[in-house]
């Protein structure tokens, strides 16, 4: 099966700028970023989206969650950042690796657009 795009970058074969890595998962800045401080946070494992997890991914996706938040800190932004999860087209989804925002550096509305 083909890689996915963010299998690619966290493989090192497109460039992104990576700003933490670990066994388990990669985060590299977005491409087009959203505000000051906008990190894609992705598994290594391909999952497509988080409807696709299972309980097998439990770990997993707990590691994530504790990620994010270390590296918002590390950007400066432990005290206020935004993680949010597109999960299917319909809801914003491009790019069919699970991933997680990690935004921070501007006011953000609530409830999201
Ligand atoms: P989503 O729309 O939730 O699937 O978010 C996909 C994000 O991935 C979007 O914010 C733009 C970002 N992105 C897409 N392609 C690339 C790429 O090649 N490099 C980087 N660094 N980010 C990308």
């Amino acid at each position: 099966m083909s890689k996915t795009l963010f299998e690619k970058i966290c493989d090192r074969e497109i460039p992104a700028e990576i700003v933490y890595e670990d066994e388990l998962c990669v985060a590299f800045k977005d491409i087009n970023p959203q505000a000051p401080f906008h990190v894609q946070l992705v598994p290594r494992k391909p999952i497509t989206m988080l409807m696709n997890a299972d309980a097998g991914d439990q770990a997993l996706l707990g590691h994530l969650l504790l990620t994010a938040p270390r590296i918002a800190a590390a950007g400066g932004y432990a005290d206020a950042f935004r993680l949010a999860v597109n999960n299917g087209a319909a809801v914003g989804q491009s790019v069919f690796h699970l991933h997680i925002h990690i935004l921070a550096g501007r006011p953000f509305k609530w409830p999201p657009g």
